[in-house]
């Protein structure tokens, strides 16, 4: 019998990492632009996920949040590091998780963890020009756009809703979901059209002086 169980553990392992689809993603503005940093997240039709067991991470650098847009999956624990040599004072007042930290600079970092769904929009009551954003999708296979718009998922074959979110999309415009089924041989291709707002151009430049404050 002891022979038996090893057999189903090997086969588990096998399962879960051997056999794997690939979703590749383009997603373009309405205008035809590659859009970057959009969110490309897949939800199996099955409802079931595996737990979250990536770490993520939202610096505050060069006075600015690193990344721009970092998308978790729902239920992970996010490091808040200050890499910057002054403090910063990261807040969301978003529905899906208001919050507030004062790091105070030197490689300081604090953790939350996102058990909601939904956009977080992040800034900085010391610098004004700080916006950076967390989308918790409630599935463990995502992938953000580069410059050129694509983004790769990797994922097991099975029937999935795929979208997709920016922060710079209209709230309007077509959700862009879409229904497939990922087979093991070859890739699935999803191609969608955001539609955009008009780019934030007026960002305010500089900080408050900390005496200010
Ligand atoms: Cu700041």
């Amino acid at each position: 019998m002891r022979r038996v169980g090893l057999v189903l553990v090997a086969m588990s392992a096998w399962a879960s990492s051997a056999i794997a689809g690939t979703i590749n993603a383009q997603v373009n503005s309405d205008t035809g632009a590659a859009v970057a940093s959009a969110v490309v997240y897949a939800i199996p039709a099955t409802g079931q996920v595996p737990a979250p067991s990536k770490a993520a991470s939202m610096a505050q650098e060069n006075q600015q949040f690193d990344p721009f847009v970092l998308p978790v999956q729902v239920g992970t624990a996010v490091e808040f590091p200050n890499r910057d040599s002054f403090r910063h004072h990261v807040y969301s007042f978003s529905p899906a998780k208001p919050f507030e930290l004062k790091l105070f600079g030197g490689n300081e970092k604090q953790v939350v963890t996102f058990d909601k769904e939904g956009v977080i929009a992040l800034g900085c009551n010391i610098h004004d020009n700080m916006l950076g954003y967390i989308y918790a999708v409630p599935t463990p296979y995502f992938a953000k756009t580069g410059e050129d718009g694509k983004a790769a998922l990797s994922l097991p074959p099975g029937a999935y809703s795929v979208k997709i979110w920016h922060p710079n999309q209209k709230a309007n415009g077509p959700d862009n979901s879409t229904s497939l089924t990922v087979s093991a041989e070859g890739a699935s291709d999803v191609k969608a059209a955001v539609v955009m707002k008009s780019e934030r151009k007026a960002k305010k430049s500089g900080a408050k002086d900390e005496t200010e404050y």
